[in-house]
């Protein structure tokens, strides 16, 4: 039966299921390059770009095992500009009997998709996305007659699932399933970034560079220098030099902060996988090998499998699970519009300029950057939980909704209500300044409340509590937090809310 089978720009995988059982005399592969998923948030321009090469790299690939392509470029002058119309014009053209298509990741997306059964007058089959680890179904079951949900059982049974850092007797290698609280030291004076490899750039991707240029050039961020990996084989040198220089050092240093330092010692890895030049598995057991070769510490293996086995596995489950209810959240009613700060408007602000700027020139920040600074900023000034989802959306390389979403409304912001973080990830610059060298490069002082130098995220601290102490004080693990601020003399508590007050004045007005 001739079909039709549609990759989607983040299933750059030849394990899809979308290209199980293809017959090479009668099915065509297609993928398409289209305005509407470029701007429907203003992706930064090295997001596009990689996933753009990515895309014509994979087609390339594909055309040379023999397979029929359809690779619709952004620039040929009859691209109808958006997924739906691009697969009607296919139908129309090729008169396939069936569609097929892997699952899209997000729900905006599989809503698209399960329309055009009806739009194209043929059957539209959607396949499981088998890459993740664990399936809706599983995570359902899971999730069912749970009163809360927590991440860390979650990841212990996929452990013993899939046989990852576990004992012949069924216990954890090492005999802890967690090794966090080795995994928390500030950084060390004169710590670097690991060295990074970069990939020869290819005719395709220079083409692609040109076009994002000449295209997408206003979109928030710097496209050239272009260093990404761009095709499976680059992915797994990447992969490979992670595991080999960078991985025994992650543990260690997941949580530290270094001014210049965009990447330390993380592996950079989430755009390839979530786009589908890796896979999460692999990932996993490269990294556990290491550590059974004696290469790697246990915390740094232990570490880094749980953020991969664990955390993204678990994000992705409530994605699906709560959808499509999830995106409408805002549990503590956060509207304030999102500054000019967040685009790069100047800022006196040390760790949230050296956050934007690492964002604005790689299209990446690492996740304390992403959570500590530029989230916990989000949380506690209140901002717009939409626009700051559309904001992380647009800005890195690796964001997609399902990955996006529960980590900015429920891990940063808190917005879900407590699905994703047991309390708020709010801070002080107290946290801030030990986790990193930023203050000593900054105008204010993480050590002053109130005042012209007073660090701002101080008296953002604790007006963030007050303003919702009626939730926090019946909350499980905030009152002891509240307890401090009653103990505040009266003048104190109101030169600090005061102070608050100007700080968002001065940021609405550009001028923090
Ligand atoms: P490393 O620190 O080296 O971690 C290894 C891998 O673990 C990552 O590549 C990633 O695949 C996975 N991982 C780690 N933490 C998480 C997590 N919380 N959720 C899911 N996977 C995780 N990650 C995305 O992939 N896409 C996003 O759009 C995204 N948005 C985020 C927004 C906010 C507000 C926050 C706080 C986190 C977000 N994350 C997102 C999670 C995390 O910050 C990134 O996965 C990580 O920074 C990617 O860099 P890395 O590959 O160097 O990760
Ligand atoms: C993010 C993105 C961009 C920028 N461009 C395309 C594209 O041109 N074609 C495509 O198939 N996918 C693209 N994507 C990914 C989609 O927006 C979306 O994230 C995936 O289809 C998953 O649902
Ligand atoms: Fe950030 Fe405050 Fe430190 Fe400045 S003093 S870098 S604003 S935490």
């Amino acid at each position: 039966m001739s079909t039709l089978r549609l990759i989607l720009g983040d299933q750059l995988s030849d394990t899809i299921t979308s290209l199980e059982h293809l017959d090479l005399a009668e099915d065509t592969v297609m993928l398409c390059e289209v305005r509407e998923e470029a701007t429907y948030v203003p992706h930064h321009p090295k997001k596009i770009a990689f996933l753009f090469s990515a895309m014509r790299h994979f087609a390339q690939d594909l055309a040379a095992w023999g397979v029929r392509v359809r690779y619709v470029p952004l620039d040929d002058p009859s691209n109808t500009s958006s997924l739906t119309s691009e697969v009607q014009r296919a139908v129309q053209q090729i008169k396939p009997a069936r569609v097929i298509v892997t699952e899209p990741s997000e729900y905006r997306v599989l809503a698209m998709v399960k329309a055009w059964q009806n739009t194209l007058g043929l059957p539209v089959e959607i396949l499981p996305d088998t890459r993740f680890l664990a399936t809706h179904g599983d995570f359902a079951a899971w999730a069912k007659d749970k009163k809360q949900l927590r991440m860390e059982f979650f990841y212990r049974d996929l452990r013993k699932r899939y046989d990852i850092l576990m004992e012949p007797d069924g216990t954890p290698t090492g005999g802890q399933w967690n090794y966090d609280k080795d995994n928390r030291k500030p950084p060390k004076a004169g710590m670097r970034s690991a060295p990074r490899i970069s990939h020869k750039k290819s005719t395709m991707t220079t083409d692609v560079l040109a076009l994002v240029k000449a295209r997408f050039s206003h979109h928030f961020g710097v496209l050239e220098p272009f260093y990404y990996a761009v095709t499976r084989q680059q992915a797994l040198k990447e992969l490979d030099h992670f595991i080999d220089q960078v991985l025994p050092h992650f543990g260690d240093y997941q949580d530290a902060m270094v001014a210049g330092e965009p990447y330390l010692y993380h592996s950079l890895l989430s755009s390839y996988l979530n786009a589908g030049l890796l896979l999460p598995l692999e990932i996993c057991q490269k990294a556990e090998g290491a550590y059974r070769a004696g290469h790697v510490p246990l915390n740094a293996a232990e570490g880094f499998i749980r953020q991969i086995l664990g955390w993204r596995e678990y994000i992705r489950g409530v994605y699906w699970h709560l959808m499509p209810d999830y995106q409408d959240r805002n549990s503590l009613n956060a509207t304030r519009s999102l500054p000019a700060l967040y685009w790069g408007h100047p800022t006196q602000m040390f760790c949230m300029y050296e956050a934007v700027r690492h964002t604005r020139d790689h299209a990446y920040s690492h996740h304390i950057q992403r959570l500590m600074i530029t989230g916990n900023f989000a949380l506690l000034a209140g901002l717009d939980v939409k626009q700051v989802q559309d904001w992380y959306l647009a800005v890195y390389s690796d964001a997609y909704e399902w990955v996006e979403m529960p980590n900015t409304l429920g891990m940063a912001l808190y917005g879900d209500g407590g699905v994703v973080a047991s309390k708020p990830y709010a801070a002080s610059g107290k946290y801030i300044h030990r986790m990193s060298n930023y203050c000593q490069h900054c105008h204010y002082d993480p050590d002053v409340m109130t005042g012209d130098r007073a660090c701002p995220f101080n008296a953002l601290y604790w007006d963030f509590l007050v303003r919702h102490e009626t939730l926090f004080r019946g909350h499980q693990r905030m009152p002891y937090v509240l307890s401090t601020w009653d103990k505040f003399p009266p003048e104190k508590q109101n030169a600090i809310r005061a102070q608050a007050a100007l700080t968002l004045k001065k940021m609405d007005e550009g001028t923090l």
